[in-house]
């Protein structure tokens, strides 16, 4: 695997003045290490094009490009960290999305990838980096993980082994949460078998999305996953459980279904742009044709529980340490 830029830098503390000095006189903001000493891309790109071994590399990358969605997926073989920063500066790259196919074999190209996240999230903080698999991936890219900002894993025991390893990682559990890879996992209606690994991957906002829910004494929780539905969708319906479902559900709110509704409709944030009334847990397909949904969004308390549902559906963490339940306790509210 290469050594990270990023390990070299705080290694080579006289390459950093020479960073320092460019970024002073601006006339460049993006350096890389190649061939072990800093440079920057124009110098690369140089050196690349007057040595035809090493721009063997470039034309080994077909890099397809969607451009309107900014995002590139590639498919190369030793990629290095150098290539990949210098065109994800020069092609003003702002999402990297890699799908780990399900029978590994070597060499990995994406993971020669993955193995740069460290790096790219050391260079351009805000790119977001993803990644999809259907199984486990060879303990070693555990690290790299901590830099991917979102992991969608294609079946529930990828996903509950990340959520295990996330779980107990070293990290605090607050910092956990807040800390990268957001998990996810993702059932695409187009696939039968949830171990396969085709291509399908969201690559751009969905037109209409759905999420359902109780909501009682509106916390955190509930904003954190709301916002996070709207970061997938263009246009939010949220289906707010019924007090009749809640009691079939168990659950006793202590705020009514008109009460909750008006809560999350005044709220200063828009946490959805339709509200209507859940009756059933049976009634997705009905709701979702009702709604036009194109994707299911919900916490991974639920986690497979509605894969049957006819469109895709998006599980997604929890926020830890808040709930209703604790709320009530917290009040002593005893209903
Ligand atoms: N949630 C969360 N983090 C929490 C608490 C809740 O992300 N700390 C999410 C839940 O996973 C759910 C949504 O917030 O997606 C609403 O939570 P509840 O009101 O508890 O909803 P629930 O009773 O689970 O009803 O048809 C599905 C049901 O109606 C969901």
């Amino acid at each position: 695997m290469n050594s990270s830029l990023s390990d070299f830098a705080l290694e080579n503390p006289e390459q950093i003045q020479k960073i320092y000095n460019l970024i002073q006189h601006k006339s460049v903001t993006n350096f890389y290490l190649f061939h072990n000493t800093i440079a920057t891309s124009s110098e690369i790109l140089h050196f690349l094009n007057s040595n035809s071994t090493t721009s063997s590399y470039c034309k080994n990358i077909e890099i397809s490009i969607k451009s309107e969605f900014q995002y590139v997926t590639f498919s190369s073989v030793n990629i290095t960290t150098f290539i990949l920063l210098s065109y994800i500066s020069q092609n003003n790259v702002s999402k990297i999305i890699v799908n780990i196919p399900k029978n590994i074999t070597t060499p990995i190209s994406e993971y020669d990838i993955v193995s740069n996240f460290k790096d790219i999230r050391f260079f351009y903080p805000n790119l977001i980096t993803e990644i999809y698999i259907c199984n486990k991936v060879d303990e070693k890219y555990d690290d790299t993980f901590n830099y991917t900002t979102n992991i969608f894993c294609r079946n529930t025991e990828v996903y509950e082994y990340y959520v295990n390893i996330k779980s107990t990682s070293k990290t605090s559990l607050q910092s956990r949460y807040n800390c990268f890879p957001k998990l996810f996992y993702i059932k695409f209606s187009n696939i039968r078998d949830s171990s396969d690994c085709n291509s399908k991957l969201i690559t751009h906002k969905y037109k209409n999305g759905v999420t359902f829910g109780t909501f009682d004494l509106f916390h955190y929780g509930h904003d954190n996953i709301l916002k996070r539905c709207m970061q997938f969708c263009e246009y939010l319906c949220l289906g707010l459980s019924s007090d009749e479902l809640n009691e079939k559900k168990g659950k006793n709110s202590v705020h009514k279904y008109e009460k909750r509704k008006k809560i999350i409709e005044e709220a200063d944030e828009k946490y959805a742009d339709f509200i209507f009334k859940e009756e059933s847990l049976e009634e997705k397909n009905n709701y979702v044709t009702q709604m036009g949904a194109e994707i299911l969004m919900i916490g991974d308390d639920w986690a497979g529980k509605f894969d049957w549902v006819s469109c895709d559906v998006l599980y997604m963490e929890r926020t830890p340490n808040i709930s209703t339940t604790m709320l009530k306790e917290q009040l002593k509210i005893t209903k």
